[in-house]
């Protein structure tokens, strides 16, 4: 059986009622290990740069294996560049290699870099025209109800690779669910933690991480992604936000 665990902090009263969002997280986890997550989860809660959460929601739901969608982890890929310029020109041209439209990366791009602040969740982006499709304003789409199976190994795996970085970590599980989507081309993302610059752009080719895409200090940060003119934008959000994904990376990496 496994569990999955929600949470998500505030302060100055809920998310709902406006408060500000402090922290979230989830995992998707065994039994024996629900203890230790959900005091994890608190006190991310309450010790967050951003500040102290007033209002912390804490969900626990047992679901059934036949439930779970099992997928692969995205190949892990670096590029090297020098600044933010050739960061963004560098993520347009993999966008464009993913099948976004140069006109459509464009837009996806400006999008992120003109916000005036961080959404909580992503923008959904015509490959084709670069129009904005979904209707959630700064709320955005929250991608959610996914994991990593086997999270310790994981994390020896990415060490072997010399990642340490627990965003980096978090953004490969949430990136290979989103490019498992039906309709979903490509993504482009980069935090919004003033001190971490290395975005990605991740597509069915891969998961690319790029140092560069924006400028230290900036706390604003953003996800988009691109998907076909065609695609269902309903049954993509509910397939984003509700269908439960676990993660696997595959046996010959593992071993390597
Ligand atoms: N669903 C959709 N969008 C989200 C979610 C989510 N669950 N979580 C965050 N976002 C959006 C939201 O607009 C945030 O402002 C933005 O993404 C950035 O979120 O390999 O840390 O959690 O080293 O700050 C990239 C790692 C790290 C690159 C990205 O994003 C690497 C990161 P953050
Ligand atoms: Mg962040």
């Amino acid at each position: 059986m496994l569990y999955s665990v929600r949470m998500r902090a505030a302060q100055g009263g809920p998310h709902e009622e406006g408060g500000k969002h402090i922290s979230g997280a989830e995992r998707l986890v065994d039994h024996s290990s629900v203890r230790v997550i959900v005091q994890d989860m608190l006190e991310r809660a309450v010790s967050h740069t951003r500040g102290q959460a007033d209002f912390i929601n804490l969900v626990i739901e047992r679901v059934k294996q036949d439930e779970i969608k099992r997928i692969r982890l995205l190949p892990i890929k670096h590029v090297d560049v020098c600044n933010v310029q050739e960061g963004r020109n560098t993520a347009k041209a993999l966008l464009i290699k993913a099948g976004v439209e140069p006109q459509a990366a464009d837009n996806g791009l400006k999008e992120l870099y003109c916000l005036p602040d961080s959404m909580r969740g992503a923008m959904i982006v015509c490959a084709e025209t670069g129009a904005r499709l979904d209707s959630q304003g700064m709320r955005g789409i929250r991608v959610s109800h996914m994991d990593i199976e086997n999270e310790k190994g994981f994390i020896s795996f990415l060490h072997e690779q010399g990642i340490e970085s627990l965003h980096a970590r978090e953004a490969m599980v949430l990136a290979a669910k989103v490019v498992s989507a039906p309709g979903v081309v490509a993504e482009l993302c980069w935090s919004d933690d003033p001190e971490y610059t290395t975005g990605y752009v991740a597509s069915s080719k891969g998961y690319i991480r790029i140092p560069h895409l924006k400028e230290k200090g900036s706390g604003i940060g953003g996800r988009v992604f691109f998907v076909k003119p065609a695609a269902n934008i309903l049954e993509l959000i509910r397939y984003l936000e509700k269908q439960l994904v676990l993660v696997i990376f595959p046996k010959k990496e593992r071993q390597r």
